[in-house]
């Protein structure tokens, strides 16, 4: 009788193997996609997992092997988020427990709030490109058509050590979700194809609603959402409170999404007509 209290056989060579087929075929298959989301912070994740959870196929892209950006850390290696009204409601759908402060401010567990966004994402057939980093866009004439990946560590060591070529990934659109730094518009500031103003001084109330009713298409192809927003349109940072990021990932994807079926459509009558 087999004893079930045994692990099963496998030897080294399988292990690898399995791991090794199963990335290759995730890279094959996601070399072309739907959207690439860069950065897994809180706005990221709400954007890739909104858009996958509506059935479209997206890769996340994230330079840290750690998903989730700020999100861990409600501010000053704190780790309690706070979120105001109406944004509770997003991290009350995906089952965060949530304490009052006073009216409309609630708090958060980070490390509580922040795994649970993450598993939303992967739950929504969300895929992880981690320890990779853009460092450039692919330009299809005016419009933006994928990213330029490299190992992050290849990356952060220095160049004359290091000549390893990038490789690109194709994507019908593109989301800037990096947080302050906004790294991907800024491969277009690089070319003059852009303007980026940096963001402002920070002002708690006026930054939340700002970051979201701007939450929109920064140029044909490329999406910002989160603080990439704030840096891109020269608008105050909001400090350690999350609510925009939330909104504003989930308003990136239902623009998105929305472009998309569009363009799904335009594509099908022009199949039909022909
Ligand atoms: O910074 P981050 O959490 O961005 P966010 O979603 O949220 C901002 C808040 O955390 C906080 C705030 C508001 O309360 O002010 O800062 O806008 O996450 C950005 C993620 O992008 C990754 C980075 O490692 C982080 O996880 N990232 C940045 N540049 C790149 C990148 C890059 N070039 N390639 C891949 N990932």
């Amino acid at each position: 009788m087999a004893n079930d209290t045994r692990f099963s056989h496998a030897s080294e060579k399988d292990v690898t193997r399995a791991i090794l087929r199963s990335f290759t075929k995730e890279l094959d298959d996601y070399a072309e996609s739907d959207a690439i989301v860069v950065g897994a912070g809180p706005s990221g994740l709400i954007a890739a997992r909104e858009l996958a959870g509506t059935g479209h196929r997206v890769l996340l892209v994230e330079r840290n092997n750690y998903l989730g950006g700020g999100f861990w850390l409600g501010g000053y290696l704190m780790n309690k988020l706070t979120v105001r009204a109406p944004a509770h409601r997003i991290l009350d759908e995906i089952g965060v427990p949530l304490q009052k402060a006073q009216d409309g401010l609630y708090v958060a567990d980070g490390p509580h709030a922040c795994s649970k966004l993450i598993a939303s994402a992967c739950d929504a057939g969300v895929r992880v490109l981690n320890m990779t980093q853009i460092d450039d866009l692919v330009l299809r004439g005016e419009r933006v058509g994928g990213v330029v990946i490299n190992w992050t560590p290849v990356e952060a060591l220095p160049r004359q050590i290091t000549c390893v070529d990038p490789v690109a990934l194709e994507s019908k659109v593109v989301i800037d979700a990096t947080g302050h730094d906004a790294s991907a518009v800024s491969a277009l500031e690089r070319r003059d194809l852009i303007e980026l103003p940096g963001y402002g001084a920070m002002s708690v109330q006026d930054a939340e609603d700002a970051v979201v009713d701007r939450t929109d298409e920064v140029f044909p192809g490329l999406y910002a959402c989160g603080m990439s927003v704030a840096t891109v349109r020269g608008l105050p940072r909001m400090g350690p409170t999350f609510g925009a990021m939330l909104l504003s990932g989930r308003k990136v994807a239902r623009i998105v999404g929305e472009q998309l079926s569009l363009d799904a459509t335009v594509e099908e009558q022009l199949i039909t007509a022909k």
